[in-house]
């Protein structure tokens, strides 16, 4: 007889996603908020089976929660086995912060030792958290993964497997069949064997997901090789975890892609569902016969306010029960999310059971407000006099060269923007034209379509690399006039955090735009950024943070900043911070994007030329 009882919920889950027809069911991915509900400090909670099961199903039992989730953090178990180094907290999940690759080239990947399931890391203690799960909740457990893509990107680094994957793909598919067949198959294998009732093998790969790649590399890099998986594991695997719906033109044609790693149901999640709407979703369950997961944002838990919480959750209820079949998802409940916020949540899936739906018919999703498309676009005509005078200059010789460097970037060629540059110098060109209107003018081009989401990371990442490699020729020359880089920025993601490909953006565009930047890379505490900027007097300080339970981190460091009444100013940014966030934290400036943080960058530094040159 097991301690805890979830049979209810699990039946009625069982019903949603088979049959249909039944109460809709939540389900959440709820291991740090379980972490913090419990007490047990993150470093034990992480590393002890037994706790974590308790701690998980007493909070699950607690809340009223349908089933509990044990997913733990599953992206990190076979980098930390294969060596990557796994950061641990007291009052959060463990992360991988690799900010250099574990492995850069072949002679890396042929020391590389493919990992003992039964010694290596915490493979051990996930056997034992799979028992656990028997003994304590009575129920059958799920072996989970770190899809083949995502970890790649932890023992590459996300830019390097980018560049690789353009420049030496088979390098990248030497990497993923490693990783398939040397890691991840044997020690789902290991797991499906010992826990025979154990249905499918689950993997995770959010870094897998739009804008982050294309759906092509999707099939070639990420795709491709969970299938390999599929075909060596004795049980089924799926993998269910990626994000990027509102950013592609092909919708259906993601949704196949999904279904190819998850043939069972269609999991669609905040923000991207949000901004698509439910109703694609709905017709697509419908027509197809599929059950539908739709996941809520964590940021509508950590932010409330409660009508927002109620309304969301009864709107993606309402979507799966016109659907036929399926559940909503809590998606990630934080070390940070309030407890008083999940039991609105709760409550609100209860009062939509039970018929009392005060929002029925509402559709907030998919609207203009939800897609964040509500600013207004003034649209400035331009004088025909000026339009002629630039057209003039392009024909010139000089004109032509310059569109020809400002294409090569966009086209992301190297060796191209190399020797056009070369040529352009040669020919005496002005440095500063060459630079400003070449390089630059093409990497605001960049941010501008990034932003706009024409384009995905992959392009304005190797565009980027195109634009350094044009600067490399640059800089020594610029260097001999005396003339200087607009002034030094210095960018970290804080602690607690190990997400960067935004902050490395940041990074590209900024150095782009023609300043020096000094990364420190990830997790870094108040105290390092702050010793880091009075060894390097930058002009400006930049946080990132991409998760909510960092964000009080970069509260710290902007605090700390001011008790000591340092002289840098800092931006912050990443996708929870809001503007309104960076102004109760005082901080001195804030970027919504790559192309707004080297705005809001120019801005501070000309205000503090202007101020040191009144002053002196
Ligand atoms: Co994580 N993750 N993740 N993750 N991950 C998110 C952020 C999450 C929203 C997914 C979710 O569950 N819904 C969620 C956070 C929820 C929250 O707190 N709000 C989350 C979580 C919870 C977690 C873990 C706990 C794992 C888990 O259980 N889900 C774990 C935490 C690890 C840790 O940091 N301690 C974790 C781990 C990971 C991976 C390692 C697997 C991987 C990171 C790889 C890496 O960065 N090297 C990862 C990824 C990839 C994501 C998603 C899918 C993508 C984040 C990203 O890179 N966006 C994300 C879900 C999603 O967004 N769909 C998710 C792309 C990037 C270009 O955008 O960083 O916003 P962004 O940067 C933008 C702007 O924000 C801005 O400019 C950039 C370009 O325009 N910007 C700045 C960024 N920094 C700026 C600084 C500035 C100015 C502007 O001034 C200095």
């Amino acid at each position: 007889m097991s301690k805890f009882d979830f049979s209810q919920g699990i039946a009625r889950l069982s019903t949603a996603m088979t049959s249909g027809g039944g109460e809709v069911p939540f389900i959440a991915q709820m291991h740090e908020f379980a972490m913090r509900e419990s007490g047990i400090p993150g470093d034990e909670f992480y590393t002890d089976g037994k706790k974590f099961v308790r701690g998980v199903c007493e909070v699950a039992e607690r809340f009223g929660f349908d089933t509990p989730s044990f997913i733990w953090d599953v992206y990190n178990v076979e980098a930390e086995a294969l060596g990557c180094s796994l950061v641990t907290f007291k009052d959060m999940a463990p992360a991988i912060a690799n900010t250099t690759p574990l492995v850069a080239n072949e002679k890396d990947l042929a020391r590389l030792k493919a990992p003992d399931p039964y010694s290596s890391g915490r493979m051990p203690m996930v056997f034992e958290l799979l028992h656990q799960i028997k003994t304590q909740a009575g129920m059958a457990p799920m072996p989970c993964y770190c899809a083949p893509f995502t970890l790649a990107s932890h023992i590459m680094t996300f830019e390097l497997l980018i560049v690789q994957m353009q420049q030496n793909p088979a390098f990248v598919h030497k990497v993923m069949t490693f990783l398939v067949d040397e890691v991840i198959a044997p020690y789902m294998n290991a797991l499906l064997k010992e826990f025979p009732d154990a249905p499918v093998a689950d993997g995770s790969d959010a870094v897998a997901s739009l804008p982050f790649i294309t759906q092509d590399m999707l099939d070639e890099f990420a795709l491709g090789y969970i299938e390999r998986l599929q075909k060596q594991t004795i049980r089924p695997a799926i993998c269910d975890n990626w994000w990027g719906d509102s950013f592609t033109q092909n919708l259906h044609g993601f949704w196949e892609q999904k279904l190819r790693a998850t043939p069972n149901f269609l999991k669609v999640q905040d923000p991207d569902l949000f901004k698509v709407c439910v109703d694609p979703v709905i017709e697509y369950a419908r027509v197809h016969d599929l059950p539908i997961v739709l996941g809520v944002d964590n940021n509508v838990f950590q932010n409330g306010p409660k009508e927002e919480i109620q309304m969301r959750v009864h709107e993606y209820m309402e979507a799966v029960e016109l659907a036929g079949k399926g559940a909503i998802y809590l998606c990630s409940l934080s070390a940070v999310t309030p407890a008083e916020n999940v039991e609105i949540a709760i409550a609100a899936a209860k009062q939509f059971r039970a018929g009392d739906r005060p929002w029925q018919g509402q559709r907030r999703a998919g609207s203009a407000e939800a897609r964040g498309e509500t600013a207004d676009h003034t649209v400035v005509e331009i004088d025909a006099k000026v339009l002629q005078a630039a057209a003039e200059v392009e024909q010139t010789e000089e004109g032509l060269l310059l569109d020809d460097i400002f294409d090569a970037v966009i086209e992301q060629e190297d060796d191209t923007v190399v020797e056009l540059v070369t040529e352009a110098l040669d020919k005496n060109m002005d440095v500063h034209e060459v630079l400003n209107e070449g390089l630059i003018s093409a990497m605001d081009e960049i941010g501008d379509e990034f932003a706009e989401g024409k384009i995905f990371v992959p392009e304005m990442l190797m565009a980027a690399r195109a634009m350094k490699a044009g600067l490399e020729i640059v800089r020594p020359i610029l260097t001999q006039t005396g003339a200087q880089s607009r002034g030094l920025v210095m960018l970290a993601t804080v602690q607690g955090d190990v997400h960067d490909i935004g902050k490395n953006l940041v990074g590209m565009m900024l150095e782009g735009a023609g300043y020096d930047v000094v990364d420190l890379g990830v997790n870094k505490t108040p105290d390092e950024i702050l010793d880091k900027a009075n060894e390097l007097n930058p002009d400006v300080v930049g946080l990132s943070a991409l998760l909510t339970t960092s964000m009080p981190s970069m509260q710290r460091t902007v605090a700390l900043f001011k008790k000591m009444k340092s002289r840098y100013p800092v931006i912050v940014g990443g996708a929870p911070v809001t503007e309104e966030f960076a102004n109760v934290i005082e901080a001195d400036g804030y970027g919504e994007n790559a192309p707004l943080a080297v705005e809001t960058v120019h801005r501070l530094v000309n205000a503090r030329k202007s101020t040191a040159a009144a002053s002196a």
